[in-house]
């Protein structure tokens, strides 16, 4: 390139932004697109469609009907997109809403965003179109599978989603999740506020990573006032690998339902803002682990064997109606020398003012007593020996399996890459059981 064009090109851009600034308003106001010429008697309110294909509640029914006849001809629905396919939790999938109801729409296209952004109008051209439930939601689609409800094929989509103004996103409604759902409310966007997703969720992300597609996740999101719902986690969502909030607030998304199970979609996490302190009134939680999942793993966990055959597993033996984290080296007949540690998930305390850890244990047995470390600089996966490991001390389990919460200052540690361990040593002498529950890392 040579320097004159160089120049031409500066002046260009230059020219450019001046002017973008000067006219900043106008690139504010959506472009004008010249509405489809449909009058309003040609449009029937979503709530009419619903109810006269009897699509609410009435999910064991039915095949998918036709719009045909008379009633549907020339006939369309109006409403304003509340979907959005950009961040991947929702997937080929358009839902419009108007004052009276809200439906899905099937369609075999990806990329739904770049035509149908969240807060355009659409009108759809019913005629021709099925109405019918997919897994119990209010549907319409393009044809019949079998006696399901097929997507709406890409080279139809132009003739029956017809693009009107853009008129911004709706207000969402209120969700109260203690006065329960019901099939009214499937397709309309919501925000559910003074809720949080449920303590086994927390240090987890938002879906799996690795993907595991046939599943997704779904999070357990409670309200404090009581009630619950699932919020739907799709694992190609951009946002699958992100750590869910702990703390307590709304979220906006659209109530779906899958069979008889409700189910609630984000479009992005810009639809959560959960950063008050939780139900409970307990400060922001950054770790919580409380094995009732009777997983060892789950939330990040690890554990390494440096000798014998004995690994954390969990157990609510004894009488616990909570299950916890156990280890013994007894194996039957005698003591194994063993040497064990549990080792939590990386905590970024990097925005806290202070940490605070707290657990509970017990144990029998006579043997070494188990330690608790925490570690700056440990990798997640190397051997445990690579990292620098600071000794803390707790408050121990008087033994016969009584447990005693145990609370530790992590301020001395505050960094974006904490973990803390639990070191469980024995001989072939001797060796303690060792148990551990409700760990919490809290600001
Ligand atoms: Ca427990």
């Amino acid at each position: 390139m040579t320097m004159n064009r160089l120049n031409s090109l500066i002046i260009l851009f230059a020219a450019f932004f001046m002017l973008s600034s000067c006219i900043q308003d106008d690139f504010d106001t959506p472009p004008v697109y010249i509405p489809p010429s449909i009058d309003a008697s040609q449009v029937m309110n979503i709530g009419d469609l619903l109810t006269s294909n009897n699509l609410l509640g009435n999910c064991d029914l039915i095949s998918p009907i036709q719009l045909t006849g008379a009633t549907y001809e020339g006939k369309y629905i109006k409403g304003v997109v509340t979907s959005d396919d950009f961040a991947g939790n929702f997937y080929k999938t358009l839902v419009v809403q108007d004052a009276t109801g809200a439906i899905a729409l099937s369609l075999d296209a990806t990329n739904l965003n770049a035509q149908f952004p969240v807060g355009r109008e659409v009108y759809v051209k019913l005629e021709g179109l099925y109405a019918g439930v997919f897994a119990c939601q209010p549907t319409l689609g393009g044809g019949l599978d079998g006696s399901d409800i097929e997507r709406i094929a890409e080279p139809l989509i132009d003739q029956h989603i017809l693009k009107g103004d853009i008129v911004g996103e709706p207000s969402p409604e209120v969700l109260a999740l203690n006065g329960g759902l019901n099939p009214s409310m499937i397709n309309k966007l919501f925000i559910i506020e003074n809720c949080e997703f449920d303590p086994s969720f927390i240090g987890q992300t938002y879906a799996n990573i690795p993907v595991s597609p046939t599943y997704g996740k779904d999070v357990i999101t409670n309200g404090c006032n009581g009630g619950s719902v699932i919020v739907r986690m799709s694992d190609y969502a951009a946002f699958a690998g992100d750590t869910l909030p702990i703390g307590n607030g709304s979220i906006v998304g659209i109530l779906g339902i899958y069979n008889d199970e409700y189910q609630f979609t984000i479009r992005d996490t810009n639809d959560v803002d959960m950063k008050n302190p939780r139900c409970d009134g307990a400060d922001n939680l950054i770790l919580n682990k409380d094995f009732e999942d009777q997983e060892i793993s789950s939330g990040g966990w690890t554990t390494q064997v440096l000798e014998g055959p004995h690994d954390w597993s969990t157990s609510n033996q004894g009488g616990s109606n909570s299950y916890y984290a156990v280890l013994s080296n007894w194996n039957g007949q005698g003591n194994d020398a063993s040497e064990a540690w549990l080792i939590s998930p990386s905590m970024n305390l990097s925005g806290v003012q202070s940490a605070t850890l707290e657990f509970r244990n017990a144990y029998n047995y006579g043997g070494p007593t188990m330690q608790l470390y925490v570690s700056t600089d440990f990798d997640n996966q190397s051997a445990v020996g690579d990292a620098s490991w600071t000794e803390l001390s707790y408050t121990q389990s008087q033994g016969g399996f009584a447990f005693v919460t145990a609370t530790v200052d992590l301020s001395n540690f505050i960094s974006s890459n904490v973990h803390i361990a639990f070191r469980y040593t024995g001989s072939n002498q001797d060796g303690s059981t060792w148990e551990v529950d409700d760990i919490r890392v809290f600001e």
